[in-house]
């Protein structure tokens, strides 16, 4: 109940904050997109990570909320990075699961997009694979996110209960390969192979793959040879805020 009220109260007070996190195109070298992550700068508690709030906001109904500010935070970054570099980088939000079962997300994200005159490919969002159950509703708004231009990823590939026919049925436009089955791959032919598979997967479903937790540079390199699209992980940085991100874009080639 308290957690309950101090979140209510963070809401209304600006005390969440995001922090980006870069996936790097394996082809060109450049930026493939930022993963927004939200982050609780607690007044006694200090910095809380998402694994400590947001499972409660969800339980309360107020991840609608948490999402629609952390959109606007998004939107506002891009907003100052246009105007700096000209374009503005495509960012990933992750939502809950419990959203999609809301037809009224693709309202926030249109109006959201448009009170910031941004272009639906300015987002991407994610969708952890344990989400997608069969529903038609969840179906249905992702649907309808992808028919007006914003893309969709399936976040933590491998680690939930999605079929290859769920897969299959063309509400995707990524693959998140899970950390856990890229750590470890280089010294390992076992996990080598299973990353492999996905990758193909992946590209016979005409979706990108973007591996997450990539560390060391012998990783980045076997995950270049896999033919993977996308990388993200603490080899390139930990998450940082939108001005360390401006610092990175000006030193990259
Ligand atoms: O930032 P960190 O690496 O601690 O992220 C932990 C988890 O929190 C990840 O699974 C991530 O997808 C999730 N997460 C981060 N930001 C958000 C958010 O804005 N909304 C939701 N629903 N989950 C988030
Ligand atoms: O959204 P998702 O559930 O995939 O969240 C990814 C989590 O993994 C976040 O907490 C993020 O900070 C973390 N992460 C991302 N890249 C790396 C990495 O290279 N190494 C480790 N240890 N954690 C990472
Ligand atoms: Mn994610
Ligand atoms: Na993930």
């Amino acid at each position: 109940l308290r957690l309950d009220a101090e979140l209510r109260h963070a809401l209304a007070n600006d005390e969440l904050t995001c922090v980006f996190h870069p996936e790097i195109d394996l082809t060109s070298g450049s930026l493939y997109a930022l993963e927004a992550l939200v982050r609780w700068q607690h007044p006694t508690r200090g910095l809380l990570s998402p694994d400590e709030f947001v499972p409660h906001a969800e339980a309360v109904g107020l991840v609608g909320i948490l999402f629609e500010q952390v959109l606007d935070q998004v939107l506002t970054a891009q907003d100052g990075w246009l105007i700096e570099f000209g374009w503005r980088p495509t960012v990933a939000v992750n939502v809950s699961p419990r959203q999609l079962t809301n037809s009224r997300l693709v309202q926030v994200v249109l109006a959201a997009l448009e009170a910031h005159g941004a272009p639906p490919s300015a987002l991407i969002l994610e969708v952890t694979e344990t989400a997608l159950v069969d529903d038609t509703v969840m179906t249905g708004t992702l649907a309808e996110l992808r028919r007006h231009g914003v893309a969709v990823a399936v976040d933590d590939f491998g680690t939930g209960y999605s079929s290859v026919s769920r897969l299959a049925d063309r509400h995707w436009d990524a693959l998140k390969i899970d950390r856990s089955f890229v750590a470890g791959i280089t010294g390992d032919p076992a996990r080598e192979g299973v990353v492999r598979a996905m990758i193909a997967l992946a590209h016979a479903l005409r979706l990108r793959a973007i591996a997450e937790g990539v560390e060391d540079e012998p990783t980045l390199q076997m995950l270049r040879d896999l033919g993977c699209d996308a990388a993200q992980g603490y080899l390139f940085t930990v998450p940082v805020d939108a001005a360390e991100i401006s610092r990175m874009i000006l030193k990259s080639p």
